[in-house]
Protein backbone atom coordinates (compact mmCIF):
# COMPACT_ATOMS: atom_id res chain seq x y z
CA UNK A 1 0.00 0.00 0.00
CA UNK A 2 0.88 3.32 -0.73
CA UNK A 3 0.48 7.15 -1.06
CA UNK A 4 0.40 8.56 -4.44
CA UNK A 5 -0.21 12.56 -5.15
CA UNK A 6 -2.45 13.23 -8.01
CA UNK A 7 -3.33 16.14 -9.71
CA UNK A 8 -4.97 17.14 -13.06
CA UNK A 9 -1.79 17.63 -14.70
CA UNK A 10 -0.59 14.19 -14.07
CA UNK A 11 -3.49 12.88 -15.32
CA UNK A 12 -3.90 14.62 -18.31
CA UNK A 13 -0.16 13.82 -19.57
CA UNK A 14 -1.06 10.31 -19.00
CA UNK A 15 -3.85 10.36 -21.32
CA UNK A 16 -1.68 12.75 -23.90
CA UNK A 17 1.30 9.98 -23.50
CA UNK A 18 -0.74 8.15 -26.54
CA UNK A 19 1.43 5.02 -26.67
CA UNK A 20 0.99 4.28 -23.06
CA UNK A 21 -2.82 5.31 -22.83
CA UNK A 22 -3.40 3.00 -25.33
CA UNK A 23 -1.16 0.08 -24.24
CA UNK A 24 -2.81 0.47 -20.46
CA UNK A 25 -6.55 0.61 -22.11
CA UNK A 26 -5.94 -2.16 -24.69
CA UNK A 27 -4.98 -4.28 -22.23
CA UNK A 28 -7.21 -3.83 -19.58
CA UNK A 29 -9.61 -4.09 -22.67
CA UNK A 30 -8.39 -7.49 -23.64
CA UNK A 31 -8.51 -9.13 -20.14
CA UNK A 32 -11.91 -7.68 -19.65
CA UNK A 33 -13.21 -9.52 -23.27
CA UNK A 34 -13.53 -13.06 -21.73
CA UNK A 35 -14.84 -14.91 -24.34
CA UNK A 36 -12.29 -13.02 -26.86
CA UNK A 37 -14.23 -11.86 -29.83
CA UNK A 38 -12.74 -8.63 -29.72
CA UNK A 39 -16.07 -6.69 -28.10
CA UNK A 40 -17.29 -6.19 -24.73
CA UNK A 41 -21.06 -6.92 -24.03
CA UNK A 42 -23.26 -5.74 -21.60
CA UNK A 43 -22.09 -8.36 -18.78
CA UNK A 44 -18.01 -7.66 -19.71
CA UNK A 45 -18.80 -3.71 -19.15
CA UNK A 46 -20.75 -4.59 -16.18
CA UNK A 47 -17.31 -6.54 -14.88
CA UNK A 48 -15.63 -4.03 -15.59
CA UNK A 49 -17.38 -1.29 -13.35
CA UNK A 50 -16.92 -3.58 -10.12
CA UNK A 51 -13.64 -3.69 -10.76
CA UNK A 52 -12.61 -0.07 -11.91
CA UNK A 53 -12.34 2.19 -8.76
CA UNK A 54 -11.73 5.07 -11.44
CA UNK A 55 -15.90 4.66 -12.62
CA UNK A 56 -17.34 3.82 -9.24
CA UNK A 57 -15.81 7.21 -7.54
CA UNK A 58 -16.49 9.19 -11.26
CA UNK A 59 -20.08 8.31 -11.47
CA UNK A 60 -20.74 7.93 -7.42
CA UNK A 61 -21.50 3.82 -7.58
CA UNK A 62 -21.36 2.87 -3.96
CA UNK A 63 -21.90 -0.39 -1.96
CA UNK A 64 -24.91 1.14 -0.63
CA UNK A 65 -27.09 1.94 -4.37
CA UNK A 66 -29.56 -0.59 -4.59
CA UNK A 67 -29.63 -3.10 -7.24
CA UNK A 68 -32.42 -2.05 -9.39
CA UNK A 69 -30.86 1.47 -9.40
CA UNK A 70 -27.52 -0.18 -10.10
CA UNK A 71 -28.60 -1.58 -13.12
CA UNK A 72 -29.94 1.50 -14.73
CA UNK A 73 -26.73 3.34 -13.64
CA UNK A 74 -24.98 0.38 -15.77
CA UNK A 75 -27.17 0.08 -18.43
CA UNK A 76 -26.71 4.67 -18.78
CA UNK A 77 -22.91 3.93 -18.82
CA UNK A 78 -22.85 1.29 -21.36
CA UNK A 79 -25.12 3.30 -23.74
CA UNK A 80 -22.77 6.26 -23.06
CA UNK A 81 -19.55 3.83 -24.00
CA UNK A 82 -21.47 2.02 -27.28
CA UNK A 83 -21.14 5.13 -29.19
CA UNK A 84 -22.62 3.51 -32.09
CA UNK A 85 -25.55 1.69 -30.76
CA UNK A 86 -24.57 -1.79 -31.98
CA UNK A 87 -24.82 -3.79 -28.43
CA UNK A 88 -21.17 -3.78 -28.12
CA UNK A 89 -18.42 -2.25 -26.92
CA UNK A 90 -15.23 -2.05 -29.40
CA UNK A 91 -11.49 -0.77 -28.87
CA UNK A 92 -12.32 2.24 -30.40
CA UNK A 93 -15.40 3.55 -28.71
CA UNK A 94 -13.98 1.58 -25.49
CA UNK A 95 -10.14 4.17 -25.96
CA UNK A 96 -12.60 6.96 -26.50
CA UNK A 97 -14.96 6.97 -23.49
CA UNK A 98 -12.32 6.31 -21.13
CA UNK A 99 -10.11 9.33 -22.47
CA UNK A 100 -13.11 11.26 -21.81
CA UNK A 101 -13.78 9.79 -18.06
CA UNK A 102 -9.85 10.63 -17.47
CA UNK A 103 -10.80 14.43 -18.87
CA UNK A 104 -13.80 14.66 -16.84
CA UNK A 105 -11.52 13.86 -14.17
CA UNK A 106 -8.52 15.72 -14.43
CA UNK A 107 -10.95 18.82 -15.04
CA UNK A 108 -12.55 18.04 -11.65
CA UNK A 109 -8.63 17.78 -9.88
CA UNK A 110 -7.42 21.06 -11.71
CA UNK A 111 -4.67 21.97 -9.96
CA UNK A 112 -5.26 21.06 -6.21
CA UNK A 113 -3.66 17.84 -5.70
CA UNK A 114 -5.20 15.07 -3.90
CA UNK A 115 -3.37 12.22 -2.15
CA UNK A 116 -5.09 8.51 -2.79
CA UNK A 117 -4.30 5.59 -0.80
CA UNK A 118 -3.52 3.06 -3.44
CA UNK A 119 -2.78 -1.25 -3.23
CA UNK A 120 0.26 -2.04 -4.72
CA UNK A 121 -1.84 -4.75 -7.01
CA UNK A 122 -4.21 -1.50 -7.67
CA UNK A 123 -4.78 -1.96 -11.61
CA UNK A 124 -6.51 1.59 -11.99
CA UNK A 125 -5.73 4.17 -14.61
CA UNK A 126 -5.15 6.57 -11.92
CA UNK A 127 -2.30 4.46 -10.13
CA UNK A 128 -1.36 3.84 -14.03
CA UNK A 129 -1.34 8.13 -14.20
CA UNK A 130 1.20 8.19 -11.41
CA UNK A 131 3.33 5.54 -11.94
CA UNK A 132 4.05 6.88 -15.30
CA UNK A 133 4.85 10.37 -14.09
CA UNK A 134 6.93 8.76 -11.27
CA UNK A 135 8.68 6.96 -14.08
CA UNK A 136 9.33 10.75 -15.84
CA UNK A 137 10.65 12.19 -12.86
CA UNK A 138 13.06 9.15 -12.20
CA UNK A 139 14.15 9.40 -15.67
CA UNK A 140 14.85 12.92 -15.65
CA UNK A 141 16.95 12.98 -12.92
CA1 LIG B 1 -16.54 -10.15 -25.61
Amino acid sequence: MGVVILDGTTVRSFIEDEIEFNKTVDSRFNSLDLNSDGVLSRSELRNAFESFRLLESHFGISVVTPPQELTQLYDSIFEGFDEDHSGTVDLEEFRSEIKKIMLAIADGLGESPIQMVIEDDDQSFLKKAADLEASKIAQAM
